[in-house]
């Protein structure tokens, strides 16, 4: 049975693969799994029927069978643990690819997010200009350690995993930003991932949802 993932009816990243439905599509098409998505609407994220499935009123979730999950972090690593291919086999190696899971959701991520924030909900604020710097300053003293660990290496820690795929869809968020300029081995690691196969295919079925949207 397919799992069924939720997804924005009509994403404010205007079909640029940026919300966080990406990483959960990207996982399920590098393991072969099909699914079915269901696609909605504000209004109908923070209603008790998507409440019941997401605490938070947000997307994605995840129903499988009798499973429902949210955060993308924990379904990502569902996916991974289930099927061949994200998570090596050695168990040193596997912990290690885990640590990498959560380096880019609680260490890489969070200024990332005060960025977004930053420059969509608090551009009118007195202090706004004060307080991008420093959190640029942030991402980028985390962007120099993590460039410095990757160094010429293709991926974070051996083959391709879950790790450098929830990194890799972390460091995208900073598309535009020009933030990724000064770390080369970093820009070409993001375009290593949206390179694979699997990472096209998502981001053609999340851009076709946004097309479709946007013609109808
Ligand atoms: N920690 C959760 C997870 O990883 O699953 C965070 C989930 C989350 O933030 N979901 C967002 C959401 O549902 C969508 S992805 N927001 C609506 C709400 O909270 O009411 C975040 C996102 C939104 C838009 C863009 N964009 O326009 O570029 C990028 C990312």
């Amino acid at each position: 049975m397919s799992p069924t993932i939720t997804a924005f009816e009509r994403s404010p990243d205007r079909g640029r693969g940026l919300a966080r439905d990406m990483r959960v599509r990207w996982t399920l098409e590098e393991v072969g799994q099909t699914y079915d998505v269901r696609l909605l609407s504000f209004t109908e994220m923070k209603q008790a029927g998507h409440r019941a499935l997401h605490p938070f009123g947000q997307i994605p979730t995840y129903e499988e069978g009798d499973l429902a999950l949210f955060e993308t972090g924990a379904i990502v690593f569902h996916i991974a643990e289930r099927h061949a291919g994200l998570l090596p086999d050695d168990p040193n190696a596997r912990a290690r690819a885990i640590a990498w899971m959560f380096a880019a959701l609680s260490t890489i991520e969070p200024p990332i997010l005060d960025r977004e924030i930053a420059m969509l909900l608090e551009r009118d604020k007195t202090w706004h200009e004060q307080r991008l710097p420093l959190i640029e300053g942030r991402i980028r003293g985390r962007l120099g350690e993590l460039s410095d660990r990757l160094g010429d290496a293709d991926w974070l820690d051996g083959e391709f995993s879950a790790g450098d795929l929830l990194m890799v869809d972390v460091l995208r968020r900073l598309t535009g930003s020009g933030l990724l300029d000064g770390y080369p081995n970093l820009a070409a690691y993001v375009a290593r991932g949206e390179a694979r196969p699997a990472f096209k295919r998502a981001f053609a079925a999340q851009l076709a949802v946004f097309t479709a949207a946007s013609s109808g």
